[in-house]
């Protein structure tokens, strides 16, 4: 690699699908990382955690090895034994006592791969991935409307609508760099209307003109009452819905008889009748409106029905294919697209083509040249665990994803992996709560060593590149999974010397028997099925369908008012609301709702690797109602036991008025690896949408109360440091220092020995203290200094009277300490004069939330752009705009 290249690649995280610009310096895996400008999806913006990937490329806590049941293995070793394993068990057993649980954050070649293996060699189709967490309600409702699974629409059509509804989406925090679009499109055109619909009052609803609080699981109510409503003001486009549509009667008879009047809808849903009346009525009168929706649809038990309900509302209007319309389904993992596009949903076979089609299996066998090919669809997720469970499935290779913290009922899929006979992981990261309970672990390479093709949200596909030569022995997914695949003699089928030639095969199954690109089906890119090497690695960002008909890709599809269904029409769907199938009862009687943090990424493997990532929301939380709080006698910072029938977790209380009363929130991101009891997965209830099999992730019943321990504390530590002996623990990596929050339910008796014994091992026997107990309130406060360096300081309160961390935290970066701030230490205070940041509201930068509030009172700061013109606070992603207006309005 040449020194300080630059290397154009993209973002893994979400589903925007940002371009990069990584200036590289090959030999020190040092990386300085920019926006692409030329990329069609960022156009040189990044979010906060793109930002922030230079700080997650070192190589500790990588997995550099192969591991074999806990040993250190070569290849050779790892890679016979994961398909000797597979092998014996398909002897024994049959190919469907085998499976793969696959990834959204694979790359398209690499689920190609492992996908041909399992449905077209072992033939069974007991390949499923996270994307059955994700997306699977989006698919289904796709292929109920379109006859394929086919987002219309494109984020050029964000400046040219008339109005955007996010629904169950939390764009400002999931999808930052199309919310900051919309944002932008909106101060260039105020008259562009934007509503939210959400149960919480989410940082998203800071640009939007209405939000709708609905009541948890409601949306198909309030778009049942949308057809209804825009059928009774004569808004419907009849031309349309005659010329290119079927199922009309049927979907607004439905529609009537459920939703009855307005005012009844507003009361089911739990919203102002006045604000629905507003929302439907701004709806009949806009022609350009985007319905952008995410996992508050999809992670639904009728997931499937809500995508359909507001599909409905598009097609009766006519409004989808066109320049600002449509419905638009912002995808989550950078390549949940990709994984659509190879199959990789146990229902699907490839290339959008699926079980559902005697024809569709006999021309993939052909393509594949096999005769093993599996002819019925295989586990999705949650059977697939209960399988596991069961014993029914006894070998698993997972890959890209960490089911022990992401899956519903997590606890169970935990007891179902330590009881399966054979578990195999494919991950970059060595210590996951899954890949404890694995095997076989397989170093796969990570994103900056990567090269293959991702699948945003608008269909475009663009490369990631390598940025670094592979990190210790690691390999990239597919060669693992070739390895693997000609290791079970099927050395034929799985030839390749590289991702290019993945990527060709792919390209050409998408046009085999595809009528020359006039399309049978919607996924073609067959324009590529013959690039060469050098045209792959310099391939840019473009949208698919890629054929002879759009040899350049294709912004909008379904223009022409051509579907994909047997008649070419598109369907309507006959809606009957349901509400969701576990409602809270006296046992547990409020409702979990779970979803992400800005800054971190689902379950923290890579993003709290990045100190800035981890001041934002450092402890699991769980955001409470204030009459919530008030009713459980709950403190704000206090800590929570939260309980469902399947699991428990604690986290600290949040108190606030943007949650709906009679629901919690907490993050789905922390794990065991970083909270003791922070794994909210454990308490999800398994219940699933009946089409689409995706989880009700949104809606759990729980109970919640005060978590009372005897003491609190906190620790901060230059090094990592192995807590024993406090209940609770949550590490958080801060820039110099580790901080651990602490809280243990019995006192012990002398805290200098308990702490040196249990909190501090790692500091040397006779390393000198400073030192203050005070054994009648039960506080012990302590300090330990190198070289004039802060090496630890030790926090423990009998209450929870415990100074801010901020200031103590700042003071590990220092090269010297001051007399005075030593003098100051044990306060926790910085001494008078000396300036604390408060909590950090600017990852990008880094600025506090007491530097924004001093500016905005000192200098009468107004807006936010004169907080960013004076501090840079809010001005690379962001997506800390909507707090630094609450600071300047409270
Ligand atoms: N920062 C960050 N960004 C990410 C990710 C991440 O981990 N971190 N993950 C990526 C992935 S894979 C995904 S799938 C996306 C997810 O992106 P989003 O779907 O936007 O994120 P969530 O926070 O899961 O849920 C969105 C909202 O749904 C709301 N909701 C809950 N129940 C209902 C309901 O019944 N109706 C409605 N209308 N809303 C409801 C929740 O209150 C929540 O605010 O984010 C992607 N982007
Ligand atoms: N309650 C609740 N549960 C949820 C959700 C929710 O909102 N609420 N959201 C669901 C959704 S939408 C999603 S997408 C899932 C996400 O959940 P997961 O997929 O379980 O979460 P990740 O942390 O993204 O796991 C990815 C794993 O792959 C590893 N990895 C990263 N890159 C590579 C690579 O190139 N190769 C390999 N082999 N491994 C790699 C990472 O280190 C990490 O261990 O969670 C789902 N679960
Ligand atoms: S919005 Fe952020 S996380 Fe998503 S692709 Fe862009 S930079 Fe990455
Ligand atoms: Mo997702």
């Amino acid at each position: 690699m040449n020194d300080d290249a630059i290397i154009q690649t993209t973002c893994p995280y979400c589903g925007v699908g940002c371009g990069i610009s990584a200036q590289v310096n090959g030999n020190t895996r040092q990386v300085n990382i920019r926006g692409d400008k030329s990329h069609p999806a960022n156009f040189g913006r990044l979010c906060s955690k793109g930002s922030a990937l230079g700080e997650t490329v070192e190589l500790n806590g990588r997995l550099l090895q192969p591991k074999v049941y806990g040993r250190d293995a070569g290849w050779a070793e790892a890679l016979d034994l994961v398909a000797g394993a597979f092998t014996s068990t398909i002897e024994k057993y049959g190919p469907d006592a085998v499976a793969i649980y696959g990834s959204g954050q694979l790359l398209t070649e690499d689920y190609y791969v492992a996908n041909k293996l399992m449905k077209g060699f072992i033939g069974s189709a007991n390949m499923d991935t996270n994307s059955r967490l994700c997306m699977s309600s989006s698919v289904a409702g796709h292929k109920r409307a379109f006859g394929s699974d086919t987002v219309p629409g494109c984020y050029d059509d964000y400046e040219q609508a008339d109005m955007i509804i996010l629904i169950g989406s939390n764009a400002a925090w999931c999808h930052p760099v199309s919310f900051q679009r919309i944002r932008a499109a909106k101060e260039a055109n105020p008259a562009l209307k934007i509503v939210v619909i959400d149960p919480r009052r989410t940082a998203s609803c800071d640009i939007a003109d209405l939000h709708l609080p609905v009541a948890s699981g409601s949306d198909a109510i309030v778009f049942n009452g949308l057809l209804h409503f825009l059928s009774q003001q004569n808004a419907l486009n009849k031309t349309y819905i005659d010329a290119h549509t079927e199922g009309f009667s049927e979907a607004l008879n439905s529609a009537e008889n459920s939703s009855g009047s307005i005012e009844q809808v507003a009361a089911q849903c739990l919203v102002n009748i006045d604000d629905l009346r507003c929302f439907y009525q701004w709806f009949a009168a806009r022609e350009k409106v985007m319905s952008l929706y995410s996992q508050g649809v999809n992670q639904s038990s009728s997931g499937t029905d809500k995508v359909n309900a507001i599909i409905n509302c598009h097609l009766a209007t006519g409004r989808i294919g066109k320049p600002g319309m449509g419905p638009f389904s912002l995808t989550g993992q950078p390549n949940a697209m990709g994984g659509r596009e190879v199959g990789g949903l146990s229902h699907q076979l490839a290339a959008h083509m699926d079980f559902s089609s005697a024809d569709d299996i006999d021309r993939v066998a052909r393509f594949w040249g096999t005769h093993a090919i599996a002819r019925k669809q295989g586990f999705a997720a949650v059977e697939l665990f209960d399988a596991i469970h069961d014993g029914k499935v006894k070998a698993v290779w997972i890959m890209g994803t960490n089911p022990a913290v992401s899956m519903p009922n997590a606890d169970k899929v935990i007891r179902a992996l330590q009881h399966c006979d054979f578990v195999a992981v494919s991950d970059c990261i060595a210590n996951t709560d899954t890949t404890a309970l694995a095997h076989v672990l397989l170093p796969a390479l990570g994103w900056s060593e990567k090269d293959g093709t991702v699948t945003n949200s608008e269909r475009c596909i663009s490369r990631q590149r390598a940025l670094f030569s592979p990190a210790g022995m690691a390999k990239p997914d597919w060669w693992i999974i070739t390895q693997v695949a000609r290791r079970m003699g099927f050395e034929q089928a799985f030839q390749y010397r590289n991702a290019g030639e993945i990527f060709r095969e792919h390209a050409a199954l998408s046009g085999f028997e595809n009528n020359a690109g006039h399309g049978l089906r919607d996924f073609d890119i067959s324009a590529f099925a013959k690039i060469s090497q050098h045209e792959y690695d310099l391939l840019q960002p473009v949208q698919w369908p890629v054929n002879q008909a759009y040899p350049l890709g294709r912004a909008r599809l379904f223009d022409d008012g051509q579907f994909f269904t047997p008649s070419g029409k598109a369907q309507f769907i006959a809606i009957e609301p349901r509400p969701p199938v576990n409602p809270p009862d006296k046992n547990y009687p409020l409702i979990l709702n779970t979803g992400r943090l800005r800054d971190q990424w689902h379950t923290m493997t890579r993003t709290a690797i990045a100190a800035k990532l981890n001041q934002h929301k450092p402890e699991p939380s769980v955001e409470v109602h204030p009459l919530d709080a008030q009713y459980y006698a709950l403190l704000p910072g206090s800590l929570a036991v939260i309980n469902s029938q399947w699991g428990s977790m604690i986290a600290r209380v949040q108190i606030t008025g943007s949650q709906k009363q009679g629901s919690l929130f907490v993050p789905m991101h922390w794990t065991e690896q970083y909270a003791s009891q922070g794994r909210m997965g454990a308490l999800v209830n398994p219940v699933v949408d009946l089409v689409s099999k995706q989880p009700e992730s949104k809606h759990t019943p729980v109970r919640i109360k005060a978590y009372q321990p005897v003491w609190q504390g906190f620790i901060l530590s230059r090094r990592e440091l192995a807590v024993t002996g406090s209940e609770y623990w949550v590490k958080i990596k801060g820039e110099q220092v580790y901080r651990y929050e602490l809280a243990g339910e019995t006192l012990p008796e002398d805290w200098r020995s308990y702490v040196r014994k249990n909190l501090c091992r790692t500091a040397g026997e006779n390393s000198q203290w400073q030192e203050y107990q005070d054994l009648a309130k039960g506080n012990y406060r302590a300090a330990l200094i190198f070289n004039n360096q802060l090496e630890t300081v030790v926090f423990i309160s009998a209450g929870n009277h415990l100074p801010e961390r901020n200031w103590l935290t700042g003071l590990f970066i220092r090269p010297q300490l001051e007399p005075q701030e030593r003098m100051a230490l044990l306060t926790g205070m910085p001494p008078l004069g000396v300036p604390d940041a408060g909590i950090i509201v600017c990852a990008c930068f880094n600025v506090g939330e007491k530097t924004i509030r001093t500016a905005i009172k000192e200098k009468g700061l107004k807006t936010h752009q004169e907080v960013g013109q004076c501090l840079k606070a809010g001005t690379n992603c962001g997506s800390c705009v909507p707090e630094i207006k609450a600071l300047i309005s409270s």
